[in-house]
């Protein structure tokens, strides 16, 4: 072990392999504080050649490699494992934006970039990465890419993989796959690209990427509706979308469990109706032509909606600083959730119009099973995807309520398979659902994922133990 120290220390300087426990901390621990593992050094390349040379090295010495962008990744991904012999590969200090075509719409970036500074490079040059979630100010174009991260503008822009057109990779033992093309079309054989979105760090190590850029929307309008119910969500969102199609850019919602955690455990967030209803939909509307009245538009359809009784109430907000606040509400409920005390989560897909009915009976399955939880459920529900997370019922301690987690996992899960969707939409399998997958991925396809792992690290040292049981 100390020789690979030593060697890893020839790699990347002394300064930038980091051992001591106080400078592993928040390497070491996930976001929310789920995941704690131990680390035989935190490595910090600064070029796509030190990190080849750093897999050459750990393929040879048999060393486990963790690939870790922001750490804000929620499947326990980016965490190792309790036995302090695995390696951690910060991509952190690898963050230049390489380069940006206007022509093209694209940027290039290095793997370790905060998304927030790419959204940043692309508007500077006057275009628009939509690629947006609660984490953007810490977690990394890599991670994103790794997890093929969703956030609230799917609905429009699709996600990570649908914003990516070329990669650059380090393979298990150290060669660079220079996949870097900007090319909208590409037909000369298998997608490698595709591969190694999604992978979590287990096939390769992302260290660039070219990204799609879109036209910087210059007309946007925020509002914020309360329901009656939140079977009224899918009406309003088909009488949304319907009307202006691409232009709604988001459609988030929110059950009052969460509005009423945030309002409680998040400072200065305030909600803008006298009393929590019981959903809240957030909706955002943009267009690049500035001449499009949007507040105008959406005044009209909430004025339809509130006829129609699919809204009691709803707001526009006046000002940016406004759209803030009521974005702050939403994407305050992460957060609110790690203040509260843990909660069991399901990031959860389904046929957009199978949501209803789906939030009926599992509401009922989970209730009989285990009266007195407190639903938190909410997400991205354009893309039909639910965060449906459970937090203990008042009588119940931490310990109680985590001996559950394994029956509450089935009973949800076994129910999102029956409706034909997925037990993981945008946050990945890592750690936390490797164990699961299995009772729902076909075997065929099981085989195949295990076939590749085999064929990209025979050695088994990226990311061991995450995503499949290797
Ligand atoms: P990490 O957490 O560091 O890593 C995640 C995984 O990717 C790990 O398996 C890791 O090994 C691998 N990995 C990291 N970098 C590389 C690389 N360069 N090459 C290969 N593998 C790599 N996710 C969503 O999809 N939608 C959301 O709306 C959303 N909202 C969030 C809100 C909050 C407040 C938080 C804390 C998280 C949220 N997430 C969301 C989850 C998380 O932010 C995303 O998954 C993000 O994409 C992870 O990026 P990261 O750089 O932090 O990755
Ligand atoms: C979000 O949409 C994230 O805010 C986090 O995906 C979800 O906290 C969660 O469960
Ligand atoms: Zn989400």
């Amino acid at each position: 072990m100390n020789a690979t120290l030593d060697q890893l220390c020839a790699i990347v300087g002394a300064g930038h392999v980091l051992t001591a426990p106080d400078d592993q901390r928040a390497y070491v621990v996930d976001w929310m504080k789920k995941y704690h593992g131990r680390a035989l050094a935190v490595v910090r390349p600064g070029s796509t050649a030190e990190v080849a040379a750093v897999l050459r090295c750990c393929n040879e010495a048999g060393v486990a490699v963790i690939p870790q962008g922001g750490n804000t990744g929620m499947a326990g991904g980016a965490t190792p494992d309790d036995s302090g012999r695995q390696v951690i590969l910060s991509l952190t200090r690898m963050n230049k934006i390489r380069d940006l075509d206007p022509v093209g719409n694209t940027i290039t970036v290095d793997a370790g970039c905060i998304l927030a500074a790419v959204q940043m490079a692309a508007n500077d040059a006057g275009r628009f990465f939509p690629l947006s979630l609660g984490a953007e100010g810490s977690c990394t174009i890599g991670g994103n890419l790794a997890t093929n991260a969703g956030g609230v503008a799917v609905l429009r822009y699709g996600n990570a993989r649908e914003l990516a057109l070329g990669l650059e990779v380090v393979l298990a033992d150290g060669r660079i796959w220079d996949g870097l093309q900007a090319l909208r079309k590409d037909n000369t054989g298998y997608d490698l690209r595709d591969l190694f979105i999604g992978s979590e760090g287990t096939l390769g190590v992302i260290t660039a990427a070219v990204l799609k850029l879109h036209a910087a929307p210059v007309a946007q309008a925020t509002a914020m509706m309360a329901l009656p119910d939140r079977d009224a969500a899918l009406a309003l969102f088909t009488r949304l979308r319907g009307r202006v199609g691409d232009r709604l850019t988001a459609f988030e919602f929110m059950t009052r469990n969460c509005v009423d955690l945030v309002l409680k455990q998040v400072a200065g967030a305030s909600l803008p109706f006298a009393a929590v209803p019981p959903a809240i939909v957030l909706a955002e509307l943009s267009d690049t032509d500035a001449g499009t009245d949007l507040p105008a538009l959406l005044e009209d359809l909430l004025a339809a909606a509130i006829e129609a009784g699919e809204a009691t109430d709803a707001v526009i907000a006046q000002s940016g600083e406004q759209a803030k606040a009521l974005w702050r509400i939403r994407e305050g409920i992460s957060e609110a959730q790690v203040r509260a005390g843990k909660t069991i989560k399901h990031d959860i897909a389904l046929p957009i119009g199978q949501l209803a009915a789906f939030m009926d009976e599992c509401e009922r399955v989970v209730e009989a099973a285990c009266p007195g939880l407190n639903f938190l459920v909410f997400g991205h529900l354009g893309d039909g995807n639910l965060h449906y997370n459970l937090q203990r019922a008042p009588h119940m301690d931490d310990e109680a309520f985590y001996a559950l987690t394994g029956s509450l996992n089935a009973l949800v899960h076994d129910l999102v398979h029956r409706y034909r969707g997925s037990i993981s939409a945008e946050h990945g399998v890592g750690q936390l659902r490797r164990d699961e997958l299995p009772r729902y991925k076909s075997g065929v396809a099981l085989q195949m994922m295990l076939d590749l792992k085999r064929l990209f690290d025979p050695g088994n040292i990226l990311n061991p133990g995450k995503l499949l049981q290797s």
